[in-house]
């Protein structure tokens, strides 16, 4: 499956030009299909990472200065889709002078959902309005970058720090591996425990668990 990234954070923060500057992946493909949830509308694009790993930025609707508590609670709902996602953008208009007050909110909001904060990335926005670095004490366990989105630079910045945050995924993979890719078939059984092994007229048919990395180094093989 395709990792999903949504941006959330207030209107103003900087989710938009965000979303503009990603490079889109090739415009071709259809990807509907890989959407995990039915809500896909112009706001998701496929984009890829600098390690050629393709993945969904999705922006949700932002948040409005000074939102009444009970506007909160109507806005959270529309906030569900973004419980399927892999990592989230909290994107910060750093140089907004109610910066910890909307911080604070956007986290609690996102604390209410149960997102685990270990898929929150918080990226302080607008950093070139800003002079020196921001004190915002960081709640346990989440990360954080500083960016402009309106320099170049930080769109590989930011795509590097998605690529370090994004969880670690394993696939069960099932391999065929011919009698002249032996060397590739030892690499694979010193490796990982495998399963339902068979020799077969083509190959070695078994089954393995690899990590994103790995299933991309043994794709030709997965069947
Ligand atoms: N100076 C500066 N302006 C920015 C930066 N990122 C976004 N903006 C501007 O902030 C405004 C709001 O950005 P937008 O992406 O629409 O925010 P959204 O409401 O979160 O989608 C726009 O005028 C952007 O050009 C930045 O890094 N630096
Ligand atoms: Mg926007």
């Amino acid at each position: 499956m395709i990792p999903i990234v949504s941006l959330v954070g207030y209107t103003n923060a900087g989710k938009s030009t965000i979303l503009n500057r990603i490079k889109i992946s090739d415009a071709k493909e259809v990807f509907v299909k890989d959407m995990l949830f039915a809500t896909l509308d112009p706001s998701s694009r496929k984009a890829k990472l600098l390690n050629g790993m393709d993945f969904i930025i999705s922006d949700t609707v932002g948040f409005v200065s000074k939102l009444p508590t009970k506007l909160v609670e109507a806005f959270k709902s529309t906030l569900e889709e973004i419980k399927h996602s892999d990592l989230i953008l909290h994107v910060i208009d750093a140089s907004n002078e109610d910066l910890e007050i909307q911080y604070k909110t956007t986290m609690d909001i996102l604390e209410e959902l149960k997102v685990d904060r270990s898929r929150i990335l918080t990226v302080f926005n607008k950093m070139d309005r800003v002079g020196g670095d921001l004190l915002i004490n960081p709640r346990h366990g989440e990360n954080r970058i500083y960016i402009s989105a309106t320099h170049d630079e930080s769109m590989d910045k930011l795509l590097k720090a998605i690529e370090d945050n994004l969880p670690e995924r394993f696939y069960n993979a099932k391999l065929l591996i011919g009698y002249a890719d032996s060397d590739t078939l030892s690499e694979i059984l010193n490796k990982h425990n495998h399963e339902n092994l068979e020799y077969r007229e083509d190959g070695v048919s078994l089954e393995v668990i690899l990590s994103e990395a790995e299933f991309r180094k043994y794709e030709r093989f997965v069947v």
